[in-house]
């Protein structure tokens, strides 16, 4: 048994230090040599940690497209492809693309009510795309003229809107930027490791430069798809953040351990019982970029879920729109950000400045986050009956609802470290429930009569594709002539067209005309209620 007291334990922070070694990286220009010490590290980390939910913002030429480009879909996120990968997947001409630089006119496009909605939604921080794989930048920037100001009918600077207003209404404010792929000034590739240009470095520089001096403070910088081989290009990205803002936070995808936290997968929730500072990224629907045929959109439970969930497992969540070239965001969104605040309104205090849980393991029902004198016990499995709480041996004074205050009959066997909670057998409909625990003294968890339920992965919710031959029309089934790396037994409902079984086949449609010997390409996406549909004819 072990004691926890109500911040953060000793054993903790150390095991932090140890998987973050480079908080104390020396830097390549030595009039900035970057010294930080542990705590004044911890101090810089605390407000993203108590943080717990983000609004990430993906936002570009790229939405102009809304994910098809000559008619075909490009947006469906088909292993890596998505809407804002348009220049690349669907191979638009340069010129094409820069022409569609002249249909951004987001002439609707109020950081105001951006930050609004955010704040209403509960979200603490934001970060939006100051310049994307294409390597156009949403700012005023000298280092060329692939911007907003030059290529743009609008020549207003959205970066310089957006800080503004989150400074207005006190959001911290984030910036993703691209640093290893730019499509434009440097290579047209999903991946390219190859030594950068000097003129492509310089670029970087200069406008990382502007980012970092131009906008007033920033909060957090959010780079992306690291190249391990660029460990002197990542140093040189971080010195300039550090030089300029040394308060600002750099994500885990700088590269090269050079971040102050982690993330992992795109659209996963990390897995329980991981330590450090992490955080989870997560699309409201398939694709980052705006795409106008995607309605794969996750229900506000579901994402409410995921936000309880990622509090429980320690970490921050950051939350997808990607808003409509005029610059909207979709009303699908804004009605999901309305119910995740309404949420927050009630149960907050349950994922702001909490610790998630130590454990490795989860209850069948769902798990907890603490702090000083207070367990909650976050309910996103639970189906209706009485819970049971393993793992805790503080002495607990209470149990009550969180939403009505309304006090719960439970008993506690601290020997087997178990706390038991009656509650109703009928699920109400609505939202998850959140319980209160109170305890007396420091907080007293067992950790070798924890919980020991192994919760399903939340992980890469992104849709699949198997290309397929219609044959034996009478049966409906196809011949799989691409694999999907996974396979998923669909039941046929309101929600689904086909059923497909655990080969991938697909054993039966509803209202398609499907022709003998055709080729079809088939996207489907392993949702709880998956929804599967015949894309295109294949040409
Ligand atoms: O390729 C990008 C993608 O477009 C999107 O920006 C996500 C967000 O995490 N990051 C990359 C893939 O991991």
């Amino acid at each position: 048994m072990f004691h926890l007291p109500c911040c953060m334990k000793t054993e903790t922070l150390l095991f932090i230090s140890l998987i973050i070694p480079f908080v104390f990286l020396a830097q390549e220009d030595s009039d900035n040599q970057w010294n930080e010490t542990e705590e004044a590290y911890h101090q810089r980390m605390k407000w993203w940690k108590e943080a717990r939910l983000g609004m990430f913002l993906h936002w570009g030429v790229y939405s102009t497209f809304g994910g098809e480009y000559q008619g075909e879909d490009h947006g469906k996120e088909m292993g890596g492809a998505s809407a804002e990968w348009i220049y690349l997947r669907a191979d638009v001409p340069e010129n094409v693309y820069r022409e569609a630089a002249r249909n951004f006119n987001p002439i609707a496009f109020n950081a105001a009510e951006w930050i609004r909605i955010a704040k209403q939604a509960g979200v603490k921080y934001m970060v939006l795309t100051s310049k994307h794989h294409d390597g156009f930048a949403l700012f005023d920037t000298k280092a060329s003229d692939w911007n907003i100001m030059k290529a743009t009918p609008f020549q207003k600077d959205i970066i310089k809107a957006y800080v503004d207003e989150c400074h207005k209404q006190d959001m911290k404010v984030g910036f993703y930027y691209s640093h290893e792929k730019d499509w434009f000034h440097h290579a047209k590739a999903a991946r390219d490791t190859s030594p950068l240009s000097d003129e492509y470095i310089n670029l970087v520089k200069t406008q990382l430069k502007e980012l970092f001096t131009n906008y007033g403070k920033i909060d957090v910088i959010w780079f992306d798809t690291p190249v391990g081989e660029h460990l002197e290009f990542n140093k040189i990205c971080a010195a300039i953040v550090r030089k300029y803002q040394p308060e600002c936070i750099i994500n885990g995808r700088i590269g090269n351990n050079l971040g102050d936290y982690q993330n992992f997968g795109d659209r996963q929730v990390i897995d329980p019982g991981k330590k450090g500072y992490i955080e989870s990224i997560m699309t409201m629907r398939l694709n980052w970029g705006y795409d106008h045929n995607d309605d794969y959109w996750k229900s506000a439970a579901e994402v409410i879920g995921y936000i309880s969930a990622a509090a429980c497992r320690g970490s921050n969540f950051l939350l997808n729109v990607g808003p409509t070239p005029e610059g909207r965001f979709p009303i699908e969104d804004r009605l999901r950000f309305k119910a995740i605040g309404e949420w927050l309104d009630i149960y907050g205090d349950a994922v702001y400045k909490t610790e998630g849980s130590p454990f490795a393991e989860e209850h069948h029902w769902g798990s907890f986050t603490t702090k000083p004198g207070k367990i909650f016990l976050h309910l996103f499995n639970w189906h209706g009956g009485p819970i049971q709480v393993k793992g805790v041996t503080s002495t607990i004074t209470k149990a009550t609802y969180m939403d009505t205050g309304a006090p719960l009959t439970f008993s506690q066997n601290k020997k087997a470290a178990e706390v038991n909670i009656k509650l109703p057998y009928n699920k109400e409909k609505g939202q998850i429930k959140v319980i209160l625990l109170e305890y007396d003294g420091e907080l007293e968890l067992d950790m070798n009569q924890g919980p020991d339920f192994i919760p399903e992965k939340i992980t890469h919710l992104t849709a699949r594709m198997v290309k397929g031959k219609a044959s034996n029309i009478k049966d409906i089934s196809f011949d799989i002539i691409e694999e999907a790396g996974t396979h998923y037994t669909f039941e046929l409902s309101e929600y689904t067209k086909f059923r497909i079984n655990d080969q991938g086949r697909i054993t039966r449609v509803l209202g398609f005309n499907i022709q003998e010997d055709q080729q079809y390409k088939i996207i489907y996406t392993p949702y709880a209620k998956p929804k599967v549909e015949i894309v295109t004819h294949m040409k």
